[in-house]
């Protein structure tokens, strides 16, 4: 049996191995995913995304195990690029979510790309695929909610989770920039603490001055939750469900997401190709240490080396 045909039967080893190769860039893998793309579609993708210490990890755990209950099979993705090495929280997370380990229902991984260039969000895209292909009715990514990497990542989700905790005041104000536009759900997370209710009404206030938002008849919900504690679960997840029908019960909607989707994850691919096969080939290449010297000793200066090194790259035609 082929490496796809094992994945799309549900051999475990042949996945983790897969996801690996992704993860690693192994050339093959691109391949693998080529013959997997037409079982893929199927799952439901949710992403988690928030401040480390928020709760995430705990919070997919309950889901899980909520999700289990109903008869569902999950694949959930924990991506951390804070975290490269195999300590911190990664470990943490896998003996978090350890109670889950003996369940075949259940896939849980860890995402870290080592590479100098990153390309965790591709890697990640291309994992979710693996898992859906696999034939888990969810997948849940998990993301570290600091960077553009991550809004690039909950993006491939079908339903974005913000998560937050009491007191982040100022955080507030920092998430608007970016990683708050993509929410279509808010979790107060350790509602157990004072001032849950007062981050509730600050959400609130920032989603309704962005009329935008909900201009095409979401308007996110917001919701508190004590994860540790199993409280708040099954509202979290039907809200992801109301989600889900909002999202299919019109055509129109359905074909806009479909596009705004299909067009994201290919210019992050052609992205990801450009970063990391283009640019790492110049700079392994005698041309660029050569002039890297000649700027080094101030005898040409930088925009004429980029034009130069580009242009002739652009002419030669990229791998
Ligand atoms: N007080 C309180 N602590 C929580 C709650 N949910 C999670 N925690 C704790 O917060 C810490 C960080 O949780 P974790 O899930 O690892 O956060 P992550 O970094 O966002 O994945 C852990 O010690 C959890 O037990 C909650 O509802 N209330
Ligand atoms: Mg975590």
């Amino acid at each position: 049996m082929g490496i796809a045909e094992r994945v799309t039967s549900g051999d475990i080893r042949a996945v983790a191995r897969l996801i690996r190769d992704i993860d690693d860039k192994v050339p093959g893998a691109r391949e693998v995913l080529k013959d997997l793309y037409p079982s893929t579609g199927r799952a439901y993708v949710v992403g988690i995304t928030g401040a480390p210490g928020v709760g995430k990890s705990t919070l997919v755990d309950q889901m899980v195990t909520h999700l289990r209950k109903a008869g569902k099979t999950v694949g959930v993705l924990a991506v951390d690029p804070t975290s490269p090495f195999s300590g911190g929280a990664i470990l943490g997370d896998r003996v978090r979510m350890q109670r889950h380990s003996m369940d075949e229902g259940v896939f849980i991984r860890s995402m870290a790309t080592r590479g100098y260039f990153g390309g965790l969000t591709q890697s990640t895209r291309s994992a979710i695929d693996v898992l859906d292909a696999m034939g888990k009715d969810y997948v849940i990514v998990e993301t570290v909610g600091v960077g553009q990497d991550e809004v690039d990542i909950v993006q491939s989700a079908h339903t974005t989770i913000i998560m937050l905790i009491p007191g982040m005041g100022d955080d507030i104000q920092a998430l608007k920039a970016g990683i708050l536009e993509v929410g279509d759900i808010f979790v107060i997370n350790k509602a157990d603490r004072e001032g849950a209710d007062r981050t509730v009404s600050d959400i609130r206030l920032m989603i309704e001055m962005d009329e935008k938002r909900y201009r095409n008849g979401w308007k996110p919900p917001i919701l508190t939750a004590q994860a540790v504690s199993d409280i708040g679960i099954e509202e979290i997840l039907d809200e992801i469900e109301k989600h889900h029908k909002y999202l299919t019960s019109s055509p129109r909607r359905q074909s806009r997401v479909m596009y705004e989707k299909a067009r994201n994850d290919l210019v992050e691919m052609i992205k990801d190709r450009i970063v990391h096969e283009v640019l790492e080939d110049i700079i392994h290449s005698g041309e660029f240490e050569e002039v890297l010297q000649l700027i080094v000793e101030r005898k040409i200066d930088p925009y004429t080396a980029c034009d130069t090194i580009v242009s002739t790259r652009l002419r030669s035609g990229s791998k």
